[in-house]
């Protein structure tokens, strides 16, 4: 009897398990649908899955690389693959020093303009009243301001009458000597990266919008990461949906990473988390991109003011950067007084050079604000940001 119920029991549990193995083959073979008869043309390529047999086999007999023709773009359809993103790749960027006299053609507006302009009209055989008016307007058009040209006129009359005769070589050793004059070369230029305490350089950047604050941030970074710093980012413009993500791209290319926050979200916080987060990771430099554009102008300097102070919770900025556009001219004379009533500016960035005629604003900022030009923007090219070296302006305007 028991061995008849060990029997069924055996025989169910076969043809249970037989049963099963037939349903599950059934299903595997419904997973994969059945490939169409013939291809649709008309769809796009079907990605392929794990498993699946390559197109060409691999030991089909291949075609060398002068049998390829290269593909007529005009032709063929593009054929979108997807791959996965890659990583960014690392620039590594030029040395910036020498930069500005590798890029001194750049000023070449501003050569034309105010160097050639005045070597031009000091040459005269007469130097009387209405040739130094000429030289007058012409150091006013280039931006220069109104008290730093009456003073450079007056010294360079004193001193064409006390020598006399005047060769061209004379007459160009004088206006460079005059020019530099006004460029106060002894000016600290030096960018403070470098906190004295144990925390990272804190870098802020300001100036209204468009001047080039971001770019400027994002070629800072590149000299920074290339002097082998560990820079952090803070993208504390949440004004604009895509300042974040400039600011990012920029940083991306050299190997920074960003903070950044929600739009619209507070940007004295995310200074904040850029600041701690710089702390907390042993960042050597954190630079701060900040917003431009408000609603209000009142609006943007109580924000300023609120991003300097949340800030210093940590430690004190050492360098607050005012990027202004000097193809703005005196308008940014009005821009630097307002933004020097706000945060304490310790250093201008003078950006578009490259595309002025009025270079001699370089000389009527510093006077405005009694704070050195400490770099300049001669292009829009990642390597086109320079220390600024009085000397080498000077040799770039009036030619060596
Ligand atoms: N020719 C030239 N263009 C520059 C220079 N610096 C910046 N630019 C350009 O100026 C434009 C504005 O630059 P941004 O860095 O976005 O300016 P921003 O101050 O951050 O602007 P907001 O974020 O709107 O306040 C961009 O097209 C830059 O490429 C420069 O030195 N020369
Ligand atoms: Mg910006």
């Amino acid at each position: 009897m028991e061995i008849v119920i060990l029997a069924v029991v055996i025989a169910v549990v076969v043809i249970g398990a037989l049963g099963g193995l037939v349903i599950g083959s059934r299903r595997r073979k419904q997973l994969p649908p059945p490939p169409p008869a013939a291809p649709d043309i008309t769809a796009p390529p079907a990605e392929p899955h794990v498993g699946d047999e390559a197109e060409t086999p691999r030991d089909e007999t291949r075609r060398t690389i002068e049998e390829v023709d290269l593909p007529d773009a005009s032709a063929t359809a593009p054929v979108v693959v997807e791959e996965p993103p890659a990583a960014p790749e690392v620039e590594i960027p030029e040395p910036t020093a020498g930069r500005l006299v590798r890029l001194r053609t750049r000023l070449s507006r501003s050569q034309n303009a105010l160097g050639k302009g005045l070597l031009t009209l000091l040459s005269r055989e007469h130097l009387d009243e209405d040739t130094w008016e000429e030289i007058e307007d012409t150091l006013l058009t280039a931006d220069v301001g109104v008290q730093p040209t009456q003073e450079l006129v007056e010294r360079l009359r004193e001193r064409v009458r006390v020598l006399g005769t005047r060769t061209p070589e004379e007459l160009r050793t004088l206006l460079r000597e005059e020019l530099l004059t006004l460029l106060v070369p002894d000016f600290d230029r030096t960018v403070h990266t470098e906190s004295p305490l144990d925390t990272p350089g804190i870098v802020m950047v300001v100036g209204v919008n468009g001047t080039g604050k971001t770019t400027t941030t994002g070629k800072l970074a590149r000299v920074l990461v290339a002097d082998g710093k560990h820079v952090l980012l803070g993208a504390a413009d949440t004004f604009r949906a895509a300042a974040a993500d400039q600011l990012q791209t920029w940083g991306e290319r050299v190997g920074a990473r960003t903070v950044r926050g929600p739009e619209g979200g507070d940007p004295a916080s995310i200074a904040f988390d850029a600041v701690k987060e710089g702390i907390q990771e042993g960042a050597d430099v954190v630079l701060i991109d900040t917003a431009g554009r408000l609603h209000t102008k009142t609006g943007l300097m109580d924000e300023l003011g609120k991003v300097k102070r949340v800030v210093e919770k940590h430690a004190p900025l050492d360098e607050v950067l005012l990027v202004l556009d000097a193809t703005t001219g005196q308008n940014g004379l009005v821009q630097a007084r307002v933004f020097a009533e706000v945060v304490d500016i310790t250093g201008i960035v003078l950006t578009k050079l490259d595309g002025t005629a009025k270079g001699g604003i370089v000389i009527a900022v510093q006077r405005e604000l009694g704070v050195p030009v400490k770099l300049v923007g001669l292009g829009e090219g990642a390597d086109d940001l320079a220390p600024f070296e009085p000397e080498a302006f000077v040799d770039a305007l009036i030619g060596e």
